[in-house]
């Protein structure tokens, strides 16, 4: 494992943080690549597993393993019980007003198409407007268009500057009549924003809009409180939050998720059904059908439960003193371009680097035994926007620590070497 200059308990204002316990915590760091000790930075495309996790998901597999919702004997019992005690778990992290609002679904992707199938086709109607922004996430342009494709809804969408900040007076000009949907990623993947949510939603609730957030990246790092933002929908991915792959959830204001249509039919979803008429199940499940990743969801408590005993403040708090730290090493590398330097951010570096391509820098960092992301991020625009094919992109957690960043940035210097820069 490595050896930190901030194994010491750190004051993060809000409380210890103690980054050498917390580590120890993720049995996965504690391993060497290529040689040399692991340094994990790929954390928004996927975060590492605390021990709870792992020994919730083992507990379930070994002990309870069985169908929930339909048994009748103890270890269906005890399946349902952990599962539904998930849901409220995730109701008080994102202090949503009732678990019912809570729907278990694959991850952010699958939500957004959700509410696009479901809210779009049922809601909106030929002409009107869809606000997303130039920064999202393919999943939350994709579905779109292929509503738009579908019902002849429209399109618009916010630039952000050279910073990768958003245009917000170009929002409150697209904000017109025809507007009947805003979504918007809360922080990008690709450059880090953390978006003015608060602004938009309350201009966009003054027209009588309804806002979609795209939380993926922003519940690893920031506390969220959907009643106190009164957003109207909030998807997230369970494995960027410390959980399992393969589930995440859909929050919804209760009204609009009540006359929402099913997305999808089969078990579980149904009150009774006849070959002549089908009554659905109440909220959450009538957006639930066929058996569901059960491990993955009490995995997710699991993790819930882990981040609360450190505080989202004090993640919070940690991760920008990091980010701080990172942003002005990695900047003092001769050539180096940060992509994305908001006033705002959450702990996302992307950068790319004179003469090298993004995947060479992956690559070679990776010998060095330090694992980012190079790529488009799933964010074409966003590489269109900076005229770049690609970006590297380090993502940091709470984990992660000033000598996390010391090795990456010894590696990008390799690269240079290596490149003759
Ligand atoms: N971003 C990244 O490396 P899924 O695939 O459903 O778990 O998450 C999709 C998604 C939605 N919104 C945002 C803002 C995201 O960042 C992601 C996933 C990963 O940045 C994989 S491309």
């Amino acid at each position: 494992m490595n050896t930190a200059p901030e194994t010491v308990s750190q004051n993060t204002g809000s409380s210890l943080f103690d980054i050498a316990s917390i580590r120890s915590d993720f049995p996965i760091l504690d391993q060497e690549v290529h040689g040399h000790a692991l340094v994990y930075l790929d954390n928004a495309a996927t975060a590492q597993k605390p021990q709870p996790v792992i020994d919730a998901i083992e507990k379930y597999y070994r002990r309870d393993n069985a169908n929930i919702h339909r048994g009748v004997h103890q270890l269906s019992e005890r399946a349902t019980r952990d599962y539904e005690e998930s849901r409220k778990k995730v109701q008080q992290f994102l202090n949503a007003a009732d678990s019912k609002e809570i729907i278990f679904l694959r991850g952010a992707t699958e939500a957004i198409n959700l509410i696009a199938q479901s809210y779009g086709r049922s809601q909106l109607q030929s002409g009107d407007e869809i606000i997303i922004t130039e920064m999202e996430h393919h999943s939350n342009i994709v579905p779109w268009q292929l509503l738009c494709e579908q019902i002849g809804t429209v399109l618009r969408v916010v630039p952000f500057n050279g910073r990768g900040e958003l245009s917000m007076e170009e929002f409150h000009r697209l904000l017109n009549p025809k507007t009947k949907l805003v979504s918007v990623v809360h922080v990008s993947n690709s450059l880090g924003t953390i978006n003015p949510v608060e602004e938009i939603i309350e201009a966009a609730h003054s027209q009588g809009v309804p806002v979609v957030l795209d939380g993926a990246q922003a519940l690893p790092h920031i506390a969220v409180d959907v009643q106190k933002l009164d957003c109207d929908f909030y998807v997230f991915s369970g494995h960027k939050l410390f959980a399992p792959t393969g589930i995440g959830a859909l929050y919804g204001k209760r009204e609009l998720l009540e006359k929402m249509p099913p997305y999808q039919g089969g078990g579980d979803m149904i009150r009774t059904v006849t070959f002549n008429k089908t009554e659905y199940s109440a909220l959450p499940y009538k957006f639930e059908a066929g058996t569901p990743n059960i491990a993955g969801g009490i995995g997710l408590g699991a993790a819930l439960d882990y981040l609360r005993t450190i505080g989202m403040d004090a993640i919070s708090n940690y991760e920008h003193e990091l980010l701080v730290y990172a942003t002005q090493t990695v900047a003092t590398v001769p050539g180096l371009q940060l992509i994305g330097t908001a006033e705002n951010k959450a702990s996302i570096v992307s950068f790319v680097l004179d003469g090298i391509h993004a995947h060479d820098i992956g690559t070679i960092l990776d010998h060095q035994g330090v694992a980012i992301r190079a790529g488009h991020h799933c964010t074409m625009p966003v590489m269109q926007h900076y005229g770049v094919a690609a970006t590297a992109r380090a993502s940091l957690a709470f984990y992660n620590n000033r000598d996390d960043v010391d090795r990456l940035v010894a590696a990008i210097h390799k690269a240079k070497e290596l490149f003759g820069r």
